[in-house]
């Protein structure tokens, strides 16, 4: 025992503390397990859920609670969870959300893109939102389809005919005009470099089973009724 006095196990923990090693007898021995624990800690920190920006009773009547718990709580949850799954040691772990969307596929792709259209879909409504805009995107969107009326009718007709899981957006084009924008999946028009996007929908059939069933256009008056302009309009700059 009188190998191990107070110094040489001061100096095992030094050992261990700054270099991650530690001497037992003949035998040397190297602690993976403390930096890949912080590391760990790390890229679990690395992709975060994003607040809802609202109560998740907020949007009632249009859409529920009930759906905002499965929908916020569990499927947007889950693509945060995966994605930190996915990247854990790769060279995505540094990344932003933003960057991997920009630069990645397949799988890291598509729970990126999700994580990302969802927290732009849940920004997109607004508890006291619907109504018509105003101010430049009003008139961004009468340059473009000629009215208001004309563009709900146009961008309700687009999502409805979108078809399986997909989102419909408004967008701005480089040159400042308005188009409507379909993509299917996880695709989003973040990766579209002469695009802006303005506001969207989701039309997953998770967003509004609970409360419409398969009736997707009764989903749309409830996107209506809630959409928020005053984002748009901030996208829009
Ligand atoms: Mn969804």
């Amino acid at each position: 025992m009188n190998q191990y006095s107070i110094n040489l196990i001061l100096e095992y923990f030094t050992q261990v503390l700054l270099e991650n090693t530690l001497f037992i007898h003949k035998y040397t021995v190297t602690f993976k397990a403390i930096p890949f624990k912080i590391k760990k800690l790390e890229s679990k920190m690395a992709i975060e859920l994003p607040a809802l920006p609202y109560e998740q009773n907020a949007l009632e009547p249009h859409i529920s609670a009930e759906t905002l718990s499965f929908h916020y709580g569990k499927h947007h949850n889950t693509y945060v969870v995966k994605l930190n799954g996915l990247i854990e040691g790769t060279e995505f772990a540094d990344k932003s959300l933003e960057e991997i969307v920009k630069t990645s596929s397949a799988g890291v792709f598509n729970n990126a893109a999700q994580i990302w259209n969802h927290t732009f879909y849940w920004n997109s409504l607004n508890p006291n939102g619907g109504g018509e805009p105003t101010g430049t995107l009003a008139d961004a969107i009468n340059a473009s389809f000629g009215s208001f009326a004309d563009f709900q009718a146009k961008f309700t007709e687009s999502a409805i005919n979108n078809f399986g899981s997909s989102w419909t957006w408004l967008v701005k084009n480089a040159d400042g005009s308005l188009a409507i924008v379909n993509t299917s999946n996880a695709a989003t028009p973040l990766t579209d470099s002469n695009v802006t996007p303005l506001i969207t929908v989701d039309l997953w059939e998770h967003a509004y089973y609970i409360d419409y069933r398969n009736l997707r256009p009764k989903y749309m008056e409830a996107f209506w009724a809630l959409a928020n302009w005053d984002f748009a309009q901030e996208n829009l700059g």
